[in-house]
């Protein structure tokens, strides 16, 4: 068993997940694959476990319906705490998060609690996108930052490393958001708690393959839930200094 955990989640990722296995199993630093399906339609959890028969590396959480990304992940957290892992990542399953950063990830994580991906640190770094929703990302960006005091630069990103100590020092059943928002609770919970984090640079590349899951509800509910983790933590925009 490795020290790392790589959690995908799924939802009709057939055209990606294959070749997503492949890269993650042949990277310089060796990590396991979990992949977290919601009964896809098109088949992938029925893939994953063909993936998982073939590869030890690779294992596979089967989930009853499509819930969104924030519960998929939960559940991952819960599988990986179970286990001895140390370092548990976040990545999407549709290429746009590149694999081969994550040795990147794993050194900033010997110093740090928490690495975020940054798309916006130092420039701006995304293929693919309309205009619009680079607007919209880099302005939610600010407006994160605005309201809660969280010195990053990209709080709405889903390429993130856990060391084992972050998922710990957080109540993950008091979790309550699940699209982007989910992203900025789980930074805002473990950065209010004094753990230490640190940003990488990362490349974001728009799908190539398969069908985007954003929708106008998850922008809301993002926008909306920043406001009541500020309120939640008493007005701090800053976190508690650790003994
Ligand atoms: N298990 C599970 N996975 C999901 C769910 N929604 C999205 N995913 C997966 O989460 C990852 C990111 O989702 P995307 O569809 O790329 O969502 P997005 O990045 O907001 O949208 P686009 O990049 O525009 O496609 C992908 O691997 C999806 O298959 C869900 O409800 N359950
Ligand atoms: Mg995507």
């Amino acid at each position: 068993m490795s020290k790392t955990l790589v959690i995908v989640p799924t939802f009709n990722e057939r055209e990606n997940l294959p070749a997503m296995a492949r890269r993650l199993l042949n990277l310089p630093v060796p990590v396991d694959l979990l992949v977290v399906d919601d009964n896809s339609p098109d088949g992938t959890g029925r893939l994953a476990d063909d993936l998982a028969a073939q590869h030890p590396a690779i294992h596979v959480l089967h989930r009853q319906e499509k819930n969104g990304l924030g519960r998929a992940y939960l559940a991952g957290f819960a599988w990986a705490l179970e286990r001895d892992y140390e370092f548990i990542m976040e990545m999407d399953g549709d290429f746009s998060h590149n694999p081969d950063d994550i040795p990147r990830f794993l050194e900033a994580a010997q110093t740090a609690d928490l690495v975020l991906g940054s798309r916006y640190c130092g420039g701006i770094r995304v293929i693919n996108w309309p205009l619009k929703r680079l607007l919209l990302s880099t302005s939610a960006a600010q407006y994160v930052r605005l309201i809660t005091g969280m010195p990053f630069t990209d709080p709405t990103g889903g390429f993130k490393c856990f060391r084992r100590r972050a998922l710990q020092s957080i109540r993950l059943d008091a979790i309550q958001s699940n699209g982007y928002s989910f992203q900025i609770e789980m930074t805002h919970r473990i950065w209010m708690s004094g753990m230490r984090v640190a940003e990488v640079p990362i490349v974001f590349t728009e799908r190539f393959q398969g069908c985007s899951k954003m929708s106008g509800n998850i922008v809301w509910e993002a926008l909306i839930m920043v406001w009541s983790l500020w309120i939640k933590c008493a007005f701090r925009r800053s976190p508690r200094k650790l003994p």
